[in-house]
């Protein structure tokens, strides 16, 4: 665990606005279901070449249940780049929601705090997820990683993250600081809540009406 120790930083921010004024009639409008970037720590965990993926589990507020979007806060100490960076998203269960999502030749700076934002095919998530990244052909001398941010404004997270050493992702603890790594995730409601409201709008103007 040392090795991955947590260095001390400074603030981090996912400040990106989230627009939601006029959205189509026919759009359901994006909300943040979970929103870890507030209460930086200034701590941060470096993926490393002994992880095959590493994240954290994140419960959702709202109803708001297919996933659109997921951004994860970074802390880079050397400049250099990814020729791949996946997220992978799972249920409770670790079984997955959907394919990974990749982007190609993500390219970090030196001493930077860049965010990396994946948007997602509408997956369709349980009240809990799981979010995981992997990487492959990382040119960095020293890799970036996640930053911590603590505790939520938006859901929970237990205080353990979630690591895949070759034997299988697993939920642990670090030392020194909580395990909860600063992300974001939006969503929109599920069509078939969407179906439900409208069923229950008509249904009160139906008997409005009769009144
Ligand atoms: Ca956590």
């Amino acid at each position: 665990m040392k090795k991955n120790a947590l260095a001390g930083l400074v603030g981090v921010c996912l400040c990106g606005a989230l627009a939601v004024a006029s959205v189509p009639m026919s759009a359901a409008a994006e909300e943040v279901v979970f929103d870890n970037t507030v209460n930086e720590t200034g701590y941060y965990k470096h993926l490393s070449d002994s992880f095959l993926e590493m994240g954290d589990d994140a419960t959702l507020a709202g109803v708001a249940r297919q996933l659109t979007r997921v951004t994860i806060g970074f802390y880079s100490f050397s400049s250099g780049s990814f020729a791949h960076l996946s997220l992978h998203l799972y249920d409770e269960s670790l079984v997955l929601l959907g394919d990974p999502l990749t982007l190609n030749n993500v390219v970090f700076g030196e001493n930077t705090f860049p965010t990396v934002s994946f948007a997602v095919p509408n997956y369709s998530a349980p009240d809990t997820i799981v979010w995981t990244l992997s990487y492959t052909g990382a040119t960095f001398t020293s890799l970036p990683g996640p930053t911590v941010c603590h505790p939520p404004t938006i859901g929970t997270s237990e205080d353990t993250f979630m690591v895949d050493r070759g034997s299988g992702l697993h939920p642990e603890v670090t030392s020194g600081s909580p395990a909860n790594f600063c992300a974001r995730i939006e969503a929109t409601p599920e069509p078939a809540t969407l179906s439900l409201l409208a069923v229950g709008l008509g249904a009160i103007w139906l008997r409005r009406r009769r009144q």
